[in-house]
Formats: structure tokens, sequence, C-alpha cells
């Protein structure tokens, strides 16, 4: 039994000693953990996603889970079988509820070390298992606290990252420029050298090639719109004083890629020996890299060491999910830890790169990457009425409430809310929101945007320059940012409350 002054719950793990609650936490191991609420019963709790682009958000037990809205195809994208449910309430990593609104103190319960519990929550209970529970039946280690919900989601933070023995602290990478939320696919070798002058001007300290350079994903090589190769970008990005970056995803390939054909074993496979789908995209199917196949390693090794040798120091891996999917694998490991494995194998190729980790899991990423996405893709516009309610379609508004309902990640990973906008041409959002998302990238730390130099006026090239400007200042001149509850922040003594457009 578990007492508070304003909540009781009762506790149930085998070999369970009297748990003490504070801030501080308390830890157990136990294969699966219940908690029955006894004296209250959990209305809002907090829904958890399990990679970049799930839905994250607080929501209520006496409503409909909070979930990819019914599109099987981008389900296996954004979601996971594991932590998705149409009647239940099922959160990834951690989970919490608030025991007394008033005071805002709430429960955290997660799990430590890189292996990772799914709850179902329901107004009575908090129920818990394993991800991967085939795989994966020893014990697991729990973590459960009681306190403040800022301070309390810190110190789950702090003890995880402490749970974790590869654990690097994140590094920053100043402001970046993307290719993506402008161009889209239709970038050439042109488009870069053109934004290249402009972009060193404005003060970014990154340029960043997305989706688009490469002859096909699952074939990472220049195709015809880059005929001078990729060395050729990167060199120019460096000689301009940035960090060339380039997209990649390099856990997944479509299934028309050559390597698909040459190499059906290095993929993750389905019982019956067919190849497991990981998700679609690009108007076909892909399939997820086997990282625990020594020839998919070396694979992996020889795509990381060739993007590496053109130049590029800055990766935003994507797609990361699909080495994390269900299936058959070489080695009969759990795939959380085939996940890792895949992210190690990365580490080691290139060491002393930038990784920006996109449809990242986010727990088994903590440690192995320096920044990660914790929303779904922005858009130039608010919200995504043509895919209905779905919280994973791009919209600025989708981005903002994932993100900013994981800013307790910021002590471990560089979280990512997706690009800032200044730019009014090519976009329907206006001044107000524009600076909203700039706010957003504030508070999180993490600057980046995409809008093209030839797109401004001049006051909005002035608005980049600023926008940089702030991003790139280190030390004591950085921006003071404090948490002041759920969604409200100052930023240099200026209250910023995004709770009205959550
Ligand atoms: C490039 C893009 C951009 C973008 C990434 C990612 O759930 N989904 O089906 C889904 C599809 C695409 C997607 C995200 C989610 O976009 O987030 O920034 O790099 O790939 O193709």
């Amino acid at each position: 039994r578990l007492k508070t002054t304003t909540t009781s719950c009762v506790l149930n793990a085998p070999s369970m000693s009297p748990l003490e609650l504070s801030v501080t936490g308390a830890q157990l191991r136990a294969d699966t953990l219940r908690i029955d609420v006894d004296g209250h019963s959990i209305s809002e709790f907090y829904r958890h996603g399990i990679n970049s682009w799930s839905p994250t958000a607080w929501w209520y037990t006496d409503r409909e889970p909070w979930r990819v809205w019914d599109n099987d195809e981008r389900l296996l994208t954004a979601e996971d079988p594991a932590t998705d449910s149409t009647t239940d309430h099922r959160s990834y990593l951690l989970t919490a509820w608030t025991v007394d609104s008033s005071t805002h103190r709430v429960i955290v319960v997660g799990t430590l070390g890189g292996r990772t519990g799914v709850f179902t929550v329901t107004g009575q209970q908090v129920a818990s298992a394993p991800l991967d529970p085939e795989h994966d039946n020893s014990e697991l280690t729990w973590w459960i606290g009681i306190g403040e919900e800022c301070e309390i989601f810190a110190a789950y933070a702090r003890a995880l990252a402490d749970s974790i023995p590869e654990f690097h602290s994140r590094q920053d990478c100043g402001p970046v420029w993307s290719s993506w939320y402008s161009w889209f696919e239709e970038i050439t070798e042109h488009t870069i050298e053109t934004e290249v002058p402009h972009a060193q001007t404005a003060g970014y300290r990154v340029l960043q090639i997305d989706d688009g350079w490469e002859k096909t994903v699952g074939d990472w090589q220049a195709n015809t719109d880059f005929e001078h190769g990729m060395d050729h970008c990167a060199t120019l990005i460096h000689n301009a004083g940035m960090r060339p970056g380039l997209w990649m995803a390099p856990f997944i390939a479509r299934s028309s890629a050559p390597i698909v054909r040459e190499h059906p074993e290095y993929f993750i496979h389905n019982a019956d020996g067919t190849l497991a789908h990981a998700g679609y995209n690009w108007g076909e199917p892909y399939f997820g890299l086997d990282t625990t196949h020594p020839g998919a390693q070396q694979w992996l090794t020889n795509v990381m060491k060739r993007a590496h040798g053109w130049g590029f120091t800055y990766f935003k891996l994507d797609f990361l999910n699909g080495a994390a999917i269900p299936g058959v694998r070489y080695q009969d490991c759990d795939r959380e830890e085939a996940y890792r494995q895949g992210l190690r194998t990365i580490r080691q190729a290139v060491p002393d790169v930038y990784i920006m980790g996109s449809g990242a899991l986010i727990g088994s990423s903590v440690g192995l990457i320096d920044g990660m996405r914790v929303g779904p893709d922005t858009a130039p516009y608010w919200d995504n009425t043509e895919r209905h309610r779905d919280p994973s379609g791009p919209a600025v508004r989708n981005a903002l409430r994932n993100a900013l309902s994981r800013y307790w990640l910021t002590s471990l990973v560089a979280p990512d809310p997706d690009v800032a906008f200044v730019r009014t041409r090519g976009s329907l959002l206006s001044d107000q929101v524009n600076a909203v998302t700039r706010d957003l990238g504030h508070v999180m730390g993490v600057h980046s945007c995409s809008d093209p130099d030839s797109w401004l006026t001049d006051s909005e090239r002035q608005q980049i320059r600023e926008f940089c400007q702030v991003a790139s200042r280190s030390g004591a001149d950085q921006l003071d940012v404090q948490q002041t509850g759920r969604f409200t922040f100052t930023i240099n003594g200026r209250a910023v409350d995004f709770q009205p457009w959550i």
C-alpha cells in the first residue's frame, strides 16, 4: 500500500519491500508491476508515445485513447503494436497521473536502464509489462516517485540517465538550416549551392540536406540531381564555415531498393519467412534492417563511413524505429537490444559526429544519440484537417503539443521540436504562430528553420538573423529559460504561455 496525504495505492510486485515515495523516487526490480489505486481514481494521466512521432500528451481515462487516427499505413510508422490499442490507454517508458491538481502533485512511474515497460492505464489501475515480453522475460527496474510535476519528471530523467552506463551528456550544435520544410524532396545540388552563402550570412551553424539527395531509400549514393556528388556539397558548406548535415534512414530500405534484392537476409522477417513491413512511405512499403546480422552491420558501417568520408559530420538519422519492429532476427534478442546494437554500430563507425535521431525509440536511444525529434512533423500550416484529428499528422499544432509534453527529456538529449518559421511566402501561418514556433525553439533549446533566403522579405531576413544569433549564444549569454508550469515558461524573464495553443 502506497500512502501519501492525498492518495493511496496498492503496489503489486513480487518480493517487494516497503516503499518510501518521494521526489527522489523508489526503485524496484520486477517483471511486471501493477498499481491499484485505492481512495481516488485516475482521471488525467500522461500518455507517452514510443517514437519521435508517436502521440504524447496529457489525456483523460474517460476518453477514447490518444492515438494515431485510423490510418493503417501511418500506424506502422508512427506507432507500434505494443503501444497502440483502440480500446486501452497505453503509455511507453513512463506514465504519470495527477493526484492533486491544486498543488500540481503527480505520481510518475517509469522503467530504467534502456529496457522499457509499457503501461496500461485505467481509472483504477496502472498495469505494466515489458515492451517485448517474448524475448524479454527477465526483471525490469521500475522507478516510482511523487511530487510537484516538473520536479518529479526531472527526477525521473536523472534516474534514467544514471541507469544507462553508456550515457553521454547532450551536446549542442547551434542553429540548423534544413531543406525539408520548404523544398521537400525537390532538391538539387543547385538548391544547396544557392542557400549556402545566405545561410552563412544568416548565422546558421549547420546546413542539413534532407530527403531527396539519395538514389533511393536504401541506396545511399547521390542521385543525378547531385551530379558532382555529395562531397561537393559538403565541401561547399564546410568552406562557408558551417557543419555539413545529411539526412539518412540507414535502418530501413524501400522494397524496391537494390540491397533488399541482393541481401534480403539483412532485413527483419516474419515467422513465415517473408520480409516484415516496417511501414509505408514514398509510395511503397519499406523494411527494417536486422541490426543483429553481421552482414547488415558491415553494410551499415560502410554506408555511414562513406557519408562521413564525403565530409558530413551532422546526421539526421530518420525512421530509426525500423530496426525495432517485432519480427525474426539473426540473433534472438529483444527488439530494443537489437535497436541499441544498431545505434552502437553507427557510433563505432562514425564516432565523433552529431546524431539527431528521428522516428527514434525514446527510451532506447537515451545515451546513444545527441539530439532527438520529439514530435511529429511540423508544416507551414496550423492543423491537419485533412487527416481529421490525427495527432501524428504534420502540423504546427501537433509538433508543438508533442514536443512540450516531452520537455522533461531536455536533460537527456537535445529535444528537437522541428523547425521554426519566419517566412510568410509558401505558408499559411500567421506572424503570431510563426513567433510561437520560434519561442518553442527557444524553450526546447534546439533551433532550426527551413525558410529559403529567396522567399524572405528584408524584415523576415532580419528575424532569421536574430533567431540564429540567440541560438548561437553560449555560457552566460545564453537565453535564461525557466519552466514555471506544465506549458508555461519564462524566456529572459518574459512569460510565455503555450497552454492556449495546446
Ligand atoms: C523525409 C522526412 C523528413 C521529416 C521526417 C520524416 O508517420 N509517418 O508516416 C511519417 C512519414 C514521414 C515523416 C514522418 C512520419 O517524415 O520526420 O522531418 O525528414 O521524413 O522523408
